[in-house]
C-alpha cells in the first residue's frame, strides 16, 4: 500500500494583497502528475484545504478540478477539515461522493470515521479525524449520552474521541488528523501563516497517537516528524509567509508493505513563484547588478538599511519587484527604529499573548492554568462568530 500524504493546501489564501490562484493550481497539478507517475493507493488531505470557512468561488473550483483529476486517476482520496475549513460545508454530500472514492470527514459525529482499503498484505484502516476543539468533542458526546467529565484540555478531547476508534492491533492503522501534536512537551518547528493559539493550551501529545502505524497530521506548515518517523506533518505545498522562505516543500509517499514496515520517501515540490526577503539599502536593492533582483515574480519582502529620508521607496522597489509584499525599516539605535521594531512585533502578536502580557504586567504574576483556559475558550469563541 502506497498512499500520498498533504495538507494545508489553504485553497483561496492571499499573500498580502495578492492572489495564489496560480500558484495553487500550478502546485496541485505537479501533485495530479506526481499521481501519475508514482500511482500511489490513496491520497490523503490532513485538513485546511480552504483557507476559509466560506471559501471564494475559485477556490472551489480549483479544489473540484483537483478531486476530478485524482478521481479520473482512479485514486481514492481521504479528506479531513481542518481549523481554517467548516466542516459541514467541506463535508456537503460527502455520502454521495464517497460512492466515486473520495472520502470526507467534514464535520465530528463522535468517533473517527473508518476508510479500509486493501492489498496483497491484507487490509490498511484509514482513521479519519476532523480538526477538533474540546468544545466540539463535548457537544457531540452529548448529543450521543457519552461521558464528557474527563474532556477538559486538547490531550484529553482527542484522547476521547480516538478512544472511540477501534483499531485492529493486527492489521495497518493510519491516522489523519489535523492538531498541535507535541512529543513530551518538545514543540515543533513552526511559522507565520499558521493560526495556532498560545500558551500551549492546544498541545495534543503524541502517546494518544500511539496505536497507529503512521500518523498523518496536517496543521503546521513545515513539513517535520515528531516524535518518530512515522508521525508527520505533510506541511502546506506553497511558502505562506516570508518566514517560510528556507522551507524545501515536499509530500510524504508512504509506502507500508507488512504490519511494522513503513518507508516514507519526502517528495519534493516546486512552486511557481519563492517568498523571499532582500536586504541592503534602497540604492542596492534598485541596482540593474543586484543579485536579489531575481527571480523576478518572486514575492518580496524588502529590509531597508537607509537611515534618512528616501524618495517613493514603494514605487521604485514596485518596478523591480513586482510582487512587492512591503517594506521593512531596520534602522538602528534611532527612536523610529525602536518605535518601529515594536510595533512590528506587536503586530505579530495574538490576543491571547497581549492578554497574558497585560495580566503579568498588572498583577506581577502569570495567569493560572485555569485563567487561561477561560479566556482561550472566549478568544476562540470570538474566533468562531467571526469566521
Ligand atoms: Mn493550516
Amino acid at each position: 500500500m502506497t498512499f500520498l500524504h498533504l495538507s494545508d493546501l489553504h485553497l483561496g489564501k492571499r499573500l498580502g494583497e495578492y492572489e495564489l490562484y496560480e500558484e495553487q493550481r500550478a502546485v496541485l497539478w505537479e501533485i495530479v502528475e506526481l499521481c501519475g507517475a508514482r500511482r500511489p493507493d490513496a491520497v490523503l488531505i490532513a485538513g485546511d484545504v480552504y483557507d476559509k470557512p466560506v471559501p471564494t468561488i475559485e477556490a472551489v473550483r480549483l479544489f473540484d478540478d483537483f478531486l476530478g483529476a485524482l478521481c479520473d486517476l482512479n485514486i481514492p482520496v481521504l479528506i479531513i477539515s481542518g481549523n481554517h475549513d467548516s466542516g459541514e460545508r467541506l463535508g456537503f454530500a460527502s455520502g454521495l461522493i464517497r460512492k466515486s472514492g473520495v472520502y470526507i470527514a467534514g464535520a465530528f459525529e463522535g468517533a473517527p470515521r473508518c476508510v479500509t482499503l486493501q492489498d496483497d498484505f491484507g487490509p490498511v484502516c484509514f482513521w479519519l479525524l476532523p480538526f477538533l476543539r474540546p468544545a466540539t468533542v463535548r457537544a457531540a458526546f452529548s448529543a450521543l449520552g457519552l461521558d464528557t467529565e474527563g474532556i477538559t484540555d486538547y490531550t484529553s478531547a482527542i484522547r476521547a474521541a480516538i478512544g472511540r476508534a477501534t483499531p485492529d492491533p493486527a492489521v495497518r492503522n493510519v491516522l489523519v488528523a489535523h492538531q498541535f501534536v507535541t512529543c513530551r512537551g518538545h514543540s515543533p518547528e513552526r511559522c507565520d501563516s499558521e493560526t495556532l493559539n498560545a500558551g500551549g493550551l492546544d498541545d495534543v501529545d503524541l502517546s494518544v497517537f500511539d496505536p497507529y502505524d503512521y500518523v498523518a497530521l496536517g496543521h503546521l506548515h513545515g513539513p517535520q516528524r515528531i516524535g518518530r518517523d512515522t508521525a508527520r506533518y505533510a506541511g502546506s505545498p506553497l511558502p505562506y509567509s516570508v518566514s517560510e522562505q528556507n522551507h524545501r516543500k515536499s509530500v510524504c509517499l508512504v509506502k507500508m508493505e507488512q504490519k511494522g514496515r513503513t518507508e516514507i520517501e519526502l517528495v519534493g515540490l516546486h512552486p511557481l513563484r519563492g517568498v523571499r526577503t532582500v536586504r541592503g539599502s534602497l540604492e542596492e536593492l534598485c541596482a540593474p547588478d543586484f543579485p536579489g533582483r531575481e527571480p523576478r515574480g518572486d514575492y518580496v519582502l524588502a529590509q531597508l538599511r537607509d537611515e534618512g529620508a528616501m524618495q517613493d521607496p514603494l514605487a521604485r522597489l514596485r518596478a523591480v519587484y513586482p510582487r512587492l509584499l512591503g517594506i521593512e525599516l531596520l534602522r538602528s539605535g534611532s527612536g523610529a527604529a525602536e518605535f518601529n521594531a515594536a510595533a512590528l512585533e506587536s503586530a505579530r502578536l495574538d490576543p491571547m499573548n497581549a492578554l497574558e502580557e497585560f495580566f503579568s504586567g498588572q498583577l506581577g504574576r502569570p495567569m493560572s492554568r485555569t485563567q487561561r483556559e477561560i479566556a482561550n475558550s472566549v478568544f476562540e469563541r470570538l474566533r468562531e462568530e467571526q469566521t
